[in-house]
């Protein structure tokens, strides 16, 4: 099921349809993503296992049934680097989005009920400013940069915008999510697909870059948590209108038919 080409710059490779109920994957499909325990190295799956050196990171918040395996799973395929970009970075990104954005309405009824309150679009060409930084974002991402997809997708969530818990398209993005949290922080939740008692709660600051990779993007339903459960443990995170910039790279050869 697609959305309608209209606000893309490129149909070929759009990641605006790319979320899914898993009813759009197959059992088999399904099973093959819940076997993949043991990840393939790469530098940007080596810069998670460099953060993580066994010990929990400060922006995991692991909910209480949690068994050591998904703590391990998720430590090992879920980063975030806190203040990727300063405020000014913050600014001329935010400068270059927001004119595109104000001209759309916020949704309420997403075509695949994944988001409320929310607009989004996608891009691919940048200013010289904004492109300097998320070409930073990129070379940490994507190491081989071959592998990204050149749209980048940009959502713009309301204060009252919730997004549900997903798990993205296999058939239009491949093992590697990224995404740059501007405006307010929030806090984003994994449970795993096979086992709802196993949640984790990540704490994605306000100008932090998040990485989700292999065991978290594929084993895990991931959802951003509306203003009334917007907690970090005990802590409440005030949730405020929030853009994010996402990168994916390509789904593989025999996800995308
Ligand atoms: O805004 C984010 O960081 C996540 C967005 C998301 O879940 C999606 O586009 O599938």
């Amino acid at each position: 099921m697609l959305r309608p080409a209209s606000s893309r710059e490129d149909v070929g490779h759009s990641v605006l349809a790319r979320r899914n109920f898993f009813s759009y994957m197959s059992k088999d499909q399904l099973q093959t993503r819940l076997q993949i325990r043991h990840y393939s190295s790469n530098s940007s799956q080596e810069n998670c296992r460099t953060l993580y050196h066994g010990r929990v990171p400060e922006y995991l918040h692991f909910h209480q049934e949690t068994s050591v395996e998904t703590q391990d799973a998720v430590s090992s395929s879920f980063v975030v680097l806190r203040d990727f970009v300063t405020e000014e970075e913050e600014e001329t990104l935010l400068r270059e989005v927001e004119p595109h954005l104000k001209r759309l309405h916020y949704e309420h009824d997403h075509w695949d009920d994944a988001i409320h309150g929310f607009r989004e679009t996608e891009r691919s060409k940048w200013g010289k400013a904004s492109s300097k930084i998320l070409a930073r974002l990129q070379e940490y991402a994507f190491p081989n940069q071959g592998e990204k997809l050149a749209l980048m997708h940009i959502l713009d969530l309301a204060k009252t915008g919730v997004i549900k818990p997903h798990v993205d398209s296999i058939r239009f993005c491949g093992n590697t999510i990224c995404g740059l949290c501007l405006l307010s922080d929030a806090v984003m939740r994994l449970v795993n697909v096979e086992d709802k008692t196993q949640v984790v709660d990540i704490m994605l600051w306000r100008r932090s870059l998040y990485l989700m990779k292999d065991a978290a993007r594929y084993n895990y339903t991931h959802e951003v948590l509306g203003e009334k459960e917007s907690y970090f443990g005990s802590v409440p995170v005030p949730r405020e209108r929030r853009i994010s910039i996402m990168c994916r790279n390509y789904p593989r050869k025999e996800d995308a038919t």
